[in-house]
């Protein structure tokens, strides 16, 4: 509606006042030129916001700080001592990764990003981050990842970690005793909060970790009002799609609780972020186009005096027409080489800085070196409301390090320095390590009494305690009523899903006096595919802002309620924003000090191949929660075809170390999964996470067999469901395996195989053939480890034994799935499984397409008989026929 105003049809009730505007306008831009015409719109604007005249703002301004020198605040700290201090965490920064390096070469490290980067943490670590002894609970910081040396090194110096323990950065195969390379919570889980870095996940997360905090304190659940989520970034890093896929989301929930700090050294692995643009401009754009408050700090304060003398307004023309490549030629090539080429083509420059010695000149700072323009920025970041701020400081990378690194393009690989240039940067910290030491690298202590440690501890107290740190103190949840899942072990009389099951099972949970405020639901735009819309109306969908229109459907029961206290996280189609959103809610046990149990469900094939690097994040930082991918299975997802039907995120699952996967059959097999999950995250506090697969298909959901114990066999992966029936002898005998909706035509082919084969089929239900090859695994390699001893069985080879004749398992899933478990079994093992490209069809036509219907199971077994040598060869081969199966037809695979 803004931009009508400047469209010509428009009405002009005064065109002899608009013409009079226009020709001074034109008059100044004639006369004066281009510059000064510049100069007084940018006035105009600038007035025109102040008096809130609703002038949409402009995506760029002039390429110089946002924040002027008159209008930055008194700097509280002792900006001398602070330098120091800087200085003393550089040095042991640099020196632990070159000791690294030195002992154990191409263990690796990073020295030129913490290098730019020094000032741009240090201010928030004196004067920002609050601790978690805050009273508001203190912030969370997404640190850059390769940022992760100076970090340590200021832990050190502050008596966090000891000179041994920075002697083993990189080497923590010994539990407690390294320090990681990058962030992680999995190793260092009193350190480490967020995970950050696989580029773009950061700010993706952190932009949720913001939301979440928000949705808290909207629930009435926790009081987050004075906590502010702080995300370290590199520019290169912006490049991510992920990276700005959450701003319009943070802009419109009116994040003012967020603030990223870009660190802007132009630069990232191989080379300039935009050697032919302005990476700050351009993130000024977009920033700024999706509603983010946008504050640049590109020039230091020697700066200053020369823009206040810029009467022409040709140094600024200068700042906004050079190009990052050039700037890079500028910072690496010394004083005389910047008067010349940067002031001295346009004499008036020359001129501005004829006072300046060449060495002046090399040492005009950019921005983000420049700490008091660094505190003003975080300050107004921390004071604006309505909208979240993003910090763009201009830095060099591998700052103080020296020219052989300074902005040079190798900066990011940089890991060894020549004696003489530790020299040098000794030199320039100005610190007392004698030469004959320089070889070592020795770390330097100034002593716990020493005035700067004093200080740096004094600040830390101030602001809450140490930094990063994380601590798990969130109360256990009590286990489900039994309410929630007693239903469920009588099956269903009438054709149901396992999602509508789940569904449930939800909302039951929902309902649960203790559990039911802790549950997050989380779904991206498909909740009525999944048949959970009821549920808007019922706990509401969060909104910032709640409702402020009439829902179109606003006479019906189910309608669709936003609330600002709403339950669902309705996401909308962000996949990879669910996720952020599922690993904030997954870790706020540890983050929020509230344990919250989200349950994200999603389209299967959608989740873990899309979002597969933000499933290992959330395993790295210990969340804990249930992803449910629904509309699973290659073949019971029918219709949807090639992209839809998945067969094959069983397998990606298994990838991580940590996730606890389930394909259960029946109602009474999910419940027990969901029960026994939250027992285990958030009662007796294991570190794990769910993926359990729900179907579309509706059958009648079988009652649970009787049976103590068989709760936990559903847990273990394994059971049987069924015995073989009596049949006149001479029987053979085999054994029939399944999961989820193939459960359903292993159970046919029992039939089959008795009335008209006579064979006796056992049929056994493996909601996780992923936990039995964990449970396989361990048990192998105490074996391997105890030749003396007599070896343990693993349990499905317990329960799957040698006897009972062949083994055809069969799933909606590629035959890998239930091959993990194939190395502890008799040879006559065999999987059938939906490898290959999906494809659209009737259920029935793709099962007998990918041979997992009830025939192809018969036959299979028949043809394992025979193989085995109990049952004809020439029968089995006959009755493949008659059960309709092509033997010389197609493979799918070749498809
Ligand atoms: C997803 C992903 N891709 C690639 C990398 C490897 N990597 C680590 S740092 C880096 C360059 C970073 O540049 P920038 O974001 O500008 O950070 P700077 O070090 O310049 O502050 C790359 C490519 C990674 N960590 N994550
Ligand atoms: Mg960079």
């Amino acid at each position: 509606m803004y931009f009508d105003e400047f469209k010509q049809q428009l009405p002009d009730i005064d065109p002899d006042e608009t013409q009079e505007w226009i020709d001074s306008l034109d008059g100044v831009l004639d006369q004066e030129g281009e510059n000064r015409a510049r100069f007084l719109l940018f006035k105009l604007l600038k007035r025109a916001r102040q008096r809130h005249i609703g002038v949409p703002a402009l995506t760029q301004t002039r390429y110089i700080n946002t924040i002027s020198p008159e209008q930055e605040p008194y700097f509280p700290g002792d900006e001398t001592l602070e330098r120091r201090i800087r200085r003393l965490i550089r040095w042991n920064a640099v020196a632990m990764v070159l000791r690294a390096n030195t002992s154990y070469a191409g263990i690796g490290g990073h020295l030129a990003t913490y290098a730019s980067a020094a000032s741009l943490y240090e201010v928030g670590f004196n004067h920002f981050f609050k601790g978690k002894d805050d009273p508001g609970g203190g912030d969370q910081v997404f640190f850059q990842g390769h940022a992760a040396p100076g970090i340590y090194a200021r832990a050190f110096l502050e008596g966090r970690l000891t000179a041994d323990r920075l002697d083993h950065f990189r080497r923590e195969v010994v539990p407690g005793q390294g320090l990681s390379s990058y962030p992680h919570p999995r190793l260092m889980p009193d350190f480490w909060e967020f995970p950050t870095v696989s580029m773009g996940l950061g700010p993706l997360a952190a932009i949720y970790q913001a939301r979440f905090n928000r949705y808290l304190q909207n629930r009435g659940l926790r009081d987050t009002s004075g906590q502010r989520v702080w995300a370290f970034l590199g520019d290169g890093e912006m490049d991510e799609p992920e990276s700005l896929a959450g701003l319009s989301l943070a802009a419109r929930d009116g994040l003012d609780n967020l603030t990223f700090v870009i660190n802007c050294n132009l630069q990232r692995l191989d080379g300039p972020v935009r050697g032919n643009a302005k990476v700050i401009q351009e993130l000024e754009g977009l920033f700024r186009g999706a509603g983010w408050n946008v504050i640049k700090v590109i020039w230091g304060r020697e700066w200053d005096e020369l823009l206040a003398r810029d009467v022409d307004g040709v140094l600024v023309e200068k700042m906004n027409s050079t190009l990052d490549g050039e700037f890079q030629k500028f910072s690496v090539s010394g004083g005389s080489y910047v008067r010349e080429n940067f002031f001295g083509p346009d004499p008036r420059l020359r001129r501005m800085v004829e006072h300046l010695s060449d060495d002046d000149l090399s040492k005009l700072r950019r921005g983000g070196h420049d700490y008091r323009k660094l505190y003003a920025a975080y300050k107004a970041a921390s004071e604006y409301r309505g909208a979240p701020t993003v910090v763009l400081a201009k830095t060099v990378k591998g700052w103080t390090l020296g020219a052989g690194v300074e902005a040079r393009n190798i900066a990011h690989q940089a890991k060894k320095v020549s004696e003489q240039e530790l020299r040098v940067f000794r030199d320039r910290l100005e610190l007392p390590i004698a030469d004959e030491r320089l070889a070592e690298a020795p770390y330097f202590h100034p002593g716990a009494d020493s005035e700067e440690v004093r200080y740096m501890v004094e600040r830390r107290r101030a602001l809450g305690g140490p930094m990063p740190q994380r601590v798990v103190r969130a109360e256990p949840l009590p286990a489900p009523a039994p309410e929630v899942d007693a239903e469920f072990a009588a099956g269903s009389t009438t054709p149901v899903s396992t999602t509508m099951v789940f569904t449930r099972i939800l909302r039951n949970l929902l309902r649960d006096p203790g559990l039911g405020r802790h549950i997050v639901p989380i779904i991206p735009d498909e909740a009525r595919t999944f048949g959970m819309d009821p549920l808007f109306n019922e706990v509401g969908i969060y909104a910032a802002a709640g409702q402020r229109y009439e829902p179109v459907d606003s006479d019906l029961v189910l309608k669709y309620r936003e609330a600002q206290n709403g339950q669902v996280l309705e996401e909308g189609i962000t996949e990879a924003g669910s996720m952020a959103s599922f690993q904030a809610a997954a870790t706020s046990y540890a983050t929020n000090a509230t344990a919250m149990v989200p349950f994200y469900i999603f389209y299967s094939m959608f989740g873990f191949q899309r979002t597969g690097d933000q499933a290992w994040a959330v395993g790295d930082a210990r969340g804990r929660g249930f992803m449910m991918g629904a509309t699973a299975g290659r073949t019971t997802l029918h219709g949807e075809g090639l992209q839809h039907d998945d067969g094959h995120t069983h397998v990606l699952a298994s990838t991580v170390p940590n996730i606890r996967a389930y394909d259960p059959a029946y109602a009474y097999e999910l419940a027990a999964i969901v029960r026994d999950g939250i027992e285990r995250m958030y009662g007796r506090g294991e570190d794990v996470f769910y993926y359990v697969t729900l179907y579309n298909e509706n059958y009648i959901q079988a009652p649970r067999p009787d049976g103590d114990g068989i709760e936990a066999a559903i847990v273990r992966g394994l059971y049987r469901l069924r015995q073989a029936p009596e049949l006149e002898k001479p029987v053979v005998h085999v054994r029939l395996v399944g999961s989820g909706s193939i459960l359903g035509q292993v159970v046919a082919a029992q039939a089959l195989l008795a009335e008209r084969f006579g064979v006796a089929a056992e049929v056994f239900s493996a909601p996780s053939f992923q936990q039995l090859r964990a449970d396989a695994l361990a048990t192998e390699r105490w074996n391997r480890l105890h030749p003396d001893r007599s070896p343990r069985v693993p349990y499905v080879a317990e329960v799957l034994g040698a006897d009972g004749g062949p083994i055809v398992a069969a799933t909606d899933w590629m035959r890998a799935v239930p091959d993990m478990v194939a190395r502890w079994l008799p040879d006559d093992y065999v999987s059938l499984g939906t490898d290959g490209f999906g494809r659209s069809d009737t259920r029935e036509a793709l099962r007998a397409f990918f041979q997992i219907d009830a025939p192809a199971i018969a036959a299979t077994a028949l043809s394992q008989l025979a193989r085995g040598g109990t049952f004809p060869a020439r029968r089995a081969a006959k009755a493949i026929r008659e059960l309709g199966i092509d033997p010389d037809g197609i493979d799918q695979l070749d498809l």
